[in-house]
């Protein structure tokens, strides 16, 4: 039985389609007027708790690094559940000449307790058939389930909670068959084996389902230590999925065909925020992508531009800790902002796009957040953002972080993969 990070054990290894972006009644109010951003400071990455500058990477990894996490704890994501588990993981199947040949796709089921009756997440795990060796990879997590993300029948069906849909004829919270591939459009396969990369995706309500129950579903039921009220810093639903995430990390550590100590996470929207979340966590992902993540994510909350805090925590009270209502329409109180989150990648190669419809999620802001992590990449001698102004549509920005932003809409599409493709080949190569 290999022993891995984090008091992890292993024994052996072998539509949502179109999420509601913006709920009804509610972009209304938002703001999208640039001279209606209030006036805001943002807080010091560079200036420790007592007060004293920042001026080496020893002093930002030995000190400050941890006040930020902590901060990010206390008052948004919450901590990660802590409690120890013993992953067991099975093959479920292996197909050597998935994607027309170009794949070797396995689905390995991963057992998050003892017995067979817990809960459990399935990995979906692709790698290119003719590389020799192993490749580096994508990790992240999917929407639908991972039947979504390629229209083969013979991919299993996610048992898990769904979130029920009428396009894709889910009732009564179960997958079905019309949602096979329906979230393959965001999930560029073929550009991204080609390019010598393995992906590897899991449904994340294996983790945690996407609903607000008082934390009681999910990993959270198994991991709580007490069954007591909940603590104001107790991780919501993104602390769960990143504390999956990781776990998958464990898992693909003891993987023949992927090298660990080159995996991206990457994320969408409420998964872009938590990938940022994972990547802040878990200094073990070699590279973090998050994909027009908005608030909660890559997004200034103090600008208050679109969703706000306020407006999230109401809609989807528990994606964050409960602490954090304390910032509703009060985000100015908040002892950081989200370029610490994103400054939390450093000195990892980090990547925020943005689309240019996607007011709600507020690109500026996006790319805000990004820029103000500079000055943590500039400690370690690395390349941030050159300006504050953001470059032209579909012009990315690629040096030691990188950035675009593209036309359309709140999606994942072939284009962002295009770059995030470069990015990594930069990078991770
Ligand atoms: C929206 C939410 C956003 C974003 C999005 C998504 O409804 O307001 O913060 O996370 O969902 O995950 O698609």
């Amino acid at each position: 039985m290999a022993q891995l990070a984090s008091g992890v054990s292993v024994a052996g290894l072998a539509l949502l389609t179109s999420l509601t972006c913006v709920p009804a009644g509610i972009a209304q109010e938002a703001n999208y007027d640039e001279s209606r951003v209030p006036k805001f400071v943002l807080p010091d990455l560079l200036q420790t708790e007592s007060g004293q500058p920042v001026t080496t990477p020893e002093h930002w990894v030995g000190q400050r690094r941890a006040e930020v996490v902590r901060l990010f704890e206390q008052h948004v994501f919450g901590r990660l559940p802590t409690g120890d588990v013993m992953l067991r993981t099975q093959l479920r199947s292996s197909v050597p000449d998935a994607l027309q040949g170009l794949a070797h796709r396995r689905e390995v089921t991963v057992y998050l307790t003892p017995d067979d009756a817990g809960p459990k997440m399935e990995l979906l795990i692709y790698t290119p058939r003719d590389v020799k060796g192993k490749v580096p990879a994508f990790l992240g997590l999917n929407f639908n389930g991972n039947q979504a993300v390629e229209a083969d029948p013979r991919l299993h069906m996610t048992e898990s909670w769904v979130r029920n849909n009428k396009e894709l004829g889910i009732e009564n919270n179960r997958a079905t068959e019309a949602t096979r591939g329906s979230e393959a459009d965001r999930w560029d396969l073929e550009r991204i084996i080609k390019a010598g990369y393995g992906l590897v995706t899991i449904y994340y309500g294996d983790i945690d389902p996407d609903f607000d129950d008082g934390f009681q579903n999910g990993i959270h039921a198994i991991l709580r230590k007490t069954a007591a009220e909940r603590e104001g810093d107790e991780g919501g639903s993104i602390s769960a999925w990143a504390w999956g995430l990781s776990r998958a990390l464990d898992v693909l550590q003891t993987d023949s065909e992927i090298d660990a100590s080159r995996v991206a996470v990457f994320g969408h929207s409420r998964l872009g925020k938590t990938s940022l979340w994972a990547g802040a966590t878990d200094e073990r992902f070699a590279m973090v992508i998050s994909n027009n993540s908005g608030c909660g994510g890559a997004a200034l909350s103090k600008r208050a531009f679109g969703e706000t805090v306020g407006r999230i925590n109401r809609v989807f009270p528990h994606w964050f800790c409960v602490n954090h209502r304390k910032y509703n329409e009060n985000e100015q109180a908040l002892p950081l902002d989200h370029h610490m989150l994103i400054a939390l990648a450093a000195p990892r190669p980090v990547y925020v796009a943005s689309a240019v419809e996607d007011e709600w999620a507020d690109p500026r802001g996006e790319f805000l957040g990004l820029y103000h992590a500079g000055p943590v990449y500039s400690l370690f001698g690395l390349k941030p953002l050159p300006s504050d102004v953001m470059p032209e549509l579909n012009q990315p920005i690629m040096t030691d972080v990188g950035y675009h932003i593209r036309s359309g809409k709140h999606d994942v599409t072939d284009y962002d993969w295009e770059q995030f493709l470069k990015f990594a080949d930069k990078h991770l190569r």
